[in-house]
């Protein structure tokens, strides 16, 4: 039985990731950090208590932060394969965390570099390392291939700059299995709420139930090549599992702003939304409701107006510097993995925003039902 150690298992793509190679009958390991209240909401469904026969699944407290703990981790797990998919993840919030973004996403690949190295591991563990299209900036030349240079526009992007290419020195110099997957971005109905995908397709559900009235965003024209995590981590796995360790881009090769993912996302439940102003002044408002498909979906059609204005800028979401436009090449990944993604734009979109709209009917429910937020304060 193969052994996996993921960094991140708490997080969207940790989560799917664990699933996946339980379900391929790997023993699984995870590095979560300590935190003052439960973080493991993504992985509760795969976790059985340790207590029980033929656990698979294993959680371990430890952070890329710490070298000796990670150290002592790898030495007592000796794991076939390593995914190393922890880091602070938010390019918006590495501008305030500078630092500490550099030391997790950064040092902490060398740190398990040279973990491996220490302790005589270089030729049993293979190494994923979660590179990112973020590590292409400021455009050079669309679409982004693995040939393409790099410019990056962020702490978070350079710290991941320096993390792709110690993967690339510790291959050429010591003959390690290690790749990169410059992975472009990927959402699901557990994405972090504040990434713009998920942020958008939550306003929208509860906007949709007359729970909240306007979704405030920041640069609507930003393009992104949008996937879904699941596909995405399937590739993961692939780029582990080949003759020799190379890089690949995993991308769509569709690109679309925010602004047209809001309008799709409106559109599921049958509201349309149509953008008019400039920059800061910009805003959404909705031009047509289809009425039968709000009444099947069960939404609150009295807060659905025509006329109504759903979307507005709020600066303070703008980036220092920004990511303009982001469309991958996945060419590579097609015919060397053999790769393709099952899930298109519109396909993610329903998905999230249906499973948005189950939560916000949960919530509504038991609001109507009056339970409220337990007040540990009153
Ligand atoms: P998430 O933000 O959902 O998850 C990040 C994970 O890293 C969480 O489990 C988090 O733990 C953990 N983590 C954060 N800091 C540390 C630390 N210091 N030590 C150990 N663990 C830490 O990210 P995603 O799942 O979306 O992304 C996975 C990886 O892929 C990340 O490295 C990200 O940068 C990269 N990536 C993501 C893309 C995307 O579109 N999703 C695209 C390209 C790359 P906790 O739950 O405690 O916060
Ligand atoms: P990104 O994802 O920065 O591409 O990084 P995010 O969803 O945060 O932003 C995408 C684009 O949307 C614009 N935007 C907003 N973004 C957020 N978060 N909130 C808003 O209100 C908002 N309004 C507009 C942003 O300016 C940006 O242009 C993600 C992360 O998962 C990284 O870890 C990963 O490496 C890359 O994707 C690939």
């Amino acid at each position: 039985m193969k052994k996996a150690l993921i960094t991140g298992i708490t997080g969207q793509d940790g989560a799917y990731l664990a699933e996946f190679l339980l379900k391929k009958g790997y023993e699984v390991h995870g590095v979560k950090r300590r935190s003052s209240s439960f973080n493991t909401d993504r992985i509760d469904h795969l976790y059985h208590d340790p207590h029980e026969k033929g656990v698979k699944l294993h959680l371990h407290y430890g952070d890329l932060t710490d070298s000796t703990g990670l150290i002592r981790l790898i030495q007592e797990i000796q794991p076939d394969e390593i995914y190393n998919l922890g880091a602070q993840s938010h390019v918006k919030v590495s501008f305030d965390t500078p630092e500490y973004t550099a030391n997790a996403d950064g040092i902490g690949v060398l740190r398990i570099l040279e973990a491996i190295r220490l302790l005589g591991l270089t030729q049993k563990t293979r190494i994923y390392q979660a590179s990112t299209s973020e590590l292409y900036g400021l455009v050079q030349a669309v679409p982004q291939s693995e040939e393409t240079p790099f410019y990056p526009r962020s702490p978070y992007a350079v710290a991941k700059l320096y993390g792709y290419w110690i993967i690339v020195n510790y291959r050429e110099a010591y003959g390690m299995y290690a790749c990169n997957g410059i992975l472009f971005n990927h959402e699901s109905p557990i994405r972090g709420e504040t990434f713009v995908t998920r942020k958008i397709t939550r306003a929208v559900a509860k906007i949709a139930l007359g729970l909240q009235s306007c979704l405030f965003v920041g640069n609507l024209s930003a393009q992104r090549d949008w996937g879904h995590a699941k596909d995405y981590i399937a590739a993961m796995w692939l780029i582990l599992q080949q003759d020799k360790p190379e890089d690949f881009v995993i991308a769509t090769g569709v690109t679309t702003t925010v602004r047209e993912f809001i309008k799709m996302a409106f559109l599921e439940l049958g509201v349309e939304v149509e953008f008019s102003g400039k920059e800061e002044n910009e805003k959404g408002v909705i031009i047509d409701v289809n009425q039968e498909k709000v009444q099947k979906l069960g939404l609150n059609y009295a807060a659905l107006h025509p006329g109504q204005t759903v979307v507005k800028v709020d600066p303070k979401y703008f980036r220092p510097t920004e990511v303009d436009l982001l469309i991958g090449d996945p060419t590579k990944a097609k015919e060397k993995l053999g790769w393709v993604p099952k899930y298109d734009l519109a396909a993610l979109v329903e998905d999230m925003v249906h499973s948005d709209l189950d939560l916000a009917k949960k919530d509504e429910h038991l609001r109507k039902g009056g339970y409220k937020t337990l007040n540990y304060f009153e």
